[in-house]
């Protein structure tokens, strides 16, 4: 397809009914996930094709989507014609390659955070967005869509708590694979927290801290938990406690504090139970039933065209932030975060 598409003009199945078809690369964890909901709960969108490298797998996500076609070459997916936009969420190393070749197909993409692991790979696939002159890309930041996200930053442009000052941020997940670097809580972790902080305050982060505890018995090796503080233009802080092995369960959450008020962003499930002098209320095991709506509203927001989502250069942005939160994590120091200046394809 060579057409130049904009956000707001998906493609669509000729003929009938409004449809997108939508080609899956990676079909693991978050990419079954994004096929169950493009065939049970967005509307206007099919699963058309899926590609993994675990063959077996590929096919039982296709069974589950009505019988998408199973490709066993991600290119040939990406170019085919019976594929309208694509989805990718394979790998981190892979998605420079397959998002480069979604924009020389001239096909819309949603690709999975972080847009690339490399500050120089996310350079690279912004250079191409602007070399091909329209945006196509959209990065994975599903917070962006959660309601307790979008209605903190509603009161917050309402003026409702006045001017910002602070932001307090929790992200626990149970387990992580034991020995993982410590680096990698921030690039796969608080990376969410880093596009949201940029996303709410709609200015950059200019400084950043990493300070760290001694690291939990349960974290087999790993720095882990750390604590990152974000300086933003105006001069907000933001904390941000990320802990790998937390072991209870899968939490985020925060609060936002202002001259006048403060605004919290939690997600407790409407059922709890008291017995035996206790309160309680179930946690997740993971991040999916967390932002099991923020993922619908993504999807939805993106087959719809409405570009809702982060762009590829949030997902730059983003990448570079970590990179900077990781040479603060080695070296102990405060890091300025000298982001270079917004190329016009993205200035809003
Ligand atoms: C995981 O990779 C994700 O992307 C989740 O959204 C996040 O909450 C989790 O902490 C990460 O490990």
């Amino acid at each position: 397809m060579t057409t130049m598409l904009q956000p707001g003009q998906m493609p669509a199945e000729a003929g009938g009914p409004t449809v997108t078809r939508i080609g899956v690369i990676g079909t693991g964890v978050m990419g079954a996930d994004h096929a169950r909901l493009l065939t049970e709960a967005v509307s206007g969108a099919r699963v058309g094709g899926v590609f993994d490298v675990d063959g077996g797998r590929a096919r039982g996500v296709a069974a589950a989507s009505g019988g998408a076609r199973v490709f066993a070459d991600p290119y040939a997916l990406i170019v085919d014609d019976g594929i309208d936009a694509v989805l990718i969420a394979s790998s981190d190393a892979t998605h420079e390659d397959y998002v480069l070749a979604c924009v020389a197909a001239g096909k819309p993409v949603l690709c999975e955070k972080p847009l690339a692991p490399t500050v120089e790979a996310c350079a690279r696939i912004v250079e191409a967005e602007i070399e091909h002159g329209s945006r196509l890309i959209t990065v994975g930041f599903m917070r962006r869509f959660d309601p307790g996200y979008t209605g903190m930053r509603a009161l917050l442009t309402a003026g409702e708590i006045g001017a910002p000052l602070l932001m307090h941020n929790v992200h626990r997940n149970p387990a992580a694979v034991p020995g993982l670097p410590g680096s990698a809580l921030i690039t796969n972790s608080a990376v969410h927290e880093l596009d949201i902080v940029r996303w709410l305050f709609g200015e950059e982060i200019v400084e950043v801290a990493v300070h760290t505890p001694r690291p939990s018995g349960q974290a087999g090796g790993t720095q882990d938990p750390q604590l990152l503080v974000l300086t933003t233009e105006s001069g907000v802080l933001a904390d941000v406690e990320i802990f790998a092995n937390a072991r209870y369960g899968y939490e985020v959450r925060c609060e936002l504090v202002g001259e006048t008020g403060t605004v919290t962003v939690d997600a407790p499930p409407p059922t709890s139970l008291r017995r035996g002098g206790l309160h309680a209320r179930a946690l997740p095991g993971d991040w999916r039933p967390r932002f099991a709506e923020a993922y619908r509203l993504e999807l939805q927001d993106w087959i719809d065209g409405a570009a809702g989502g982060a762009s590829a250069w949030d997902g730059f942005a983003a990448t570079f932030v970590a990179h900077a939160c990781v040479a603060a994590l080695t070296s102990g120091d405060r890091h300025a975060v000298e982001l270079p200046p917004v190329p016009a394809l993205y200035r809003r």
